[in-house]
């Protein structure tokens, strides 16, 4: 059994989570550690006690741990791109891509902390001066999801510690083995004990636990919107800082003038790629008449082109579905859509391969219209939905009339309608040219209305998030 990490010490427990292959559910990855509400606590009390101290370490030292974890990262990129296929499911060059841009988000933020600075400012009094500094909030809790195993926690546990914060990090628990492998990293690397802290287990302890706790300063969360809600409710009376990253129903805009080649790549990419659990994927595509029928017979001929299988198969273009229960709901999604008239045009089967796994071809969904639960719904799996539309502002009234508000993205060679789309989407990353999904990993990322709560992720911006601004006068 993998043990969890509290204060610097490695600790068992009596049961444990077990890491299930969603390509081959008879191969068990591994067991870990399983918290209840007494290990989450302890973890609190060890982040609590380390971070005085780690809020005046100096850059050096944050520089030299966030620079060490990172080069490791990525001299294992095979090794740990091969555990994150086999738990999370994606095929093996998305994981080792994924790692790799785990390795070089801490690479950046090793490179930030040398860079943390401030201004001084003139008083509007003589003899005055100001500072403006940023100083760390304290301890951070981190709830991840489990479609990024790596790449979200590294996104969020290199600010954190960047900016001279204490962490509890709870993973998802579909996915604690690269969860378990960044804190073994992170702990050789030479984080102090009780800085950086790992517990394992159900949302329903292990989160509740830390939403419960005022001793909890910040919480960085990326999931469902449900849970998103239960973060931020728990958190008010407390007044504790948050940012939620939650879901998305991505508009991909495909014009009449667009290369149609180029338009199917980002589609097919943005919508099935990473078996459509990313909450950049490109759910919505919509589609002006001119351009609609060529269009969706490429994207149908392309997704049946793609092979669906084991994660670790050379072969395989698109894994399996993370688990049963997204499973089911993608399936539910499908029929529902169905029931509302959408006509399935291609994919959307379970698919049988020699060993048992989470199999679904990806799903193309046509004659759907923006009211339909398929397009306002977040169904987190590989299924795409074509709206058909008349000219660019419909396209654009349809791309924003949703609640959510993270990525959109517009396939067209007019710079007018590209300019145009930039200024009036919606979103928080509008991409043209472009699939929804794939981000950059040095800029700011996130979104705007149901889909984002607070200040961005990422880049130089994350440290609004995991750091609070002092003013300081003196009159000497
Ligand atoms: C990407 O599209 O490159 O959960 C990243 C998600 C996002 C990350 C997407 N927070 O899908």
């Amino acid at each position: 059994m993998k043990p969890m990490l509290i204060g610097g010490e490695w600790v068992t427990t009596s049961h444990g989570v077990e890491n299930i292959n969603p390509s081959d559910i008879s191969d068990v990855v591994d067991i870990y550690a399983q918290a209840g509400r007494a290990e989450t606590q302890q973890a609190i009390a060890a982040a609590q006690a380390a971070a005085p101290q780690w809020a005046l370490s100096g850059p050096q030292e944050r520089h030299d741990i966030l620079h060490r974890a990172g080069d490791e990262i990525l001299a294992r990129k095979q090794e740990l791109g091969e555990l994150l296929a086999r738990e999370e499911g994606k095929v093996l060059p998305e994981a080792i891509a994924e790692v790799q841009r785990a390795g070089q988000i801490f690479l950046f933020f090793a490179a930030e902390a040398l860079r943390q600075r401030g201004e001084i400012v003139a008083s509007v009094r003589p003899g005055v001066g100001v500072e403006v500094t940023r100083e760390p909030v304290g301890v951070v809790g981190i709830i991840a999801p489990w479609n990024f195993p790596i790449a979200i926690p590294a996104w969020k546990i290199a600010p954190a510690l960047c900016y001279g914060n204490a962490v509890v990090f709870k993973p998802a628990e579909l996915v604690p083995g690269s969860a378990w492998a960044l804190a073994d990293i992170l702990h050789r690397a030479g984080v102090p004990a009780g800085v950086f802290n790992l517990v394992i287990g159900a949302g329903s302890v292990v989160g509740q636990t830390m939403l419960d706790d005022e001793r909890i300063d910040a919480i960085t969360f990326t999931g469902s919107q449900a849970t998103g809600a239960r973060v931020a409710s728990a958190s008010l009376p407390f007044m504790r800082k948050i940012q939620l990253e939650m879901g998305g129903k991505n508009p991909l805009v495909v014009l009449d003038d667009a290369d149609l080649d180029l338009a199917v790549q980002c589609a097919v990419d943005g919508a099935f790629f990473s078996t459509g659990q990313r909450c950049t994927a490109s759910s919505r595509l919509v589609v002006t008449q001119g351009i609609h029928d060529r269009f969706v017979s490429a994207v149908a001929e392309r997704l049946a082109s793609l092979r669906v299988g084991h994660a670790l198969d050379a072969a395989t273009h698109i894994g399996p579905v993370a688990d049963a229960a997204q499973l089911a709901q993608d399936l539910d999604y499908i029929a529902i859509a169905r029931s509302q008239g959408a006509h399935l045009r291609q994919g959307g089967e379970l698919v049988r391969r020699e060993t048992e796994g989470y199999f679904l071809s990806p799903a193309l969904l046509t004659e759907t219209l923006p009211a339909m639960r398929i397009n306002c719904e977040e169904v987190f799996g590989p299924v795409a939905s074509v709206i058909r539309v008349r000219d660019y502002e419909e396209a654009l009234f349809v791309a924003n009339d949703t609640e959510f508000g993270l990525s959109a993205g517009i396939c067209t060679t007019s710079l007018k309608y590209a300019n145009d789309f930039k200024r009036k989407s919606q979103a928080g990353m509008v991409m043209v040219n472009l699939p929804t999904a794939g981000v950059d990993y040095h800029v700011p990322f996130g979104g705007r209305k149901a889909s984002s709560h607070g200040s961005r992720e990422q880049g130089s911006h994350a440290a609004e998030f995991f750091t609070i601004v002092k003013t300081a006068y003196t009159a000497a």
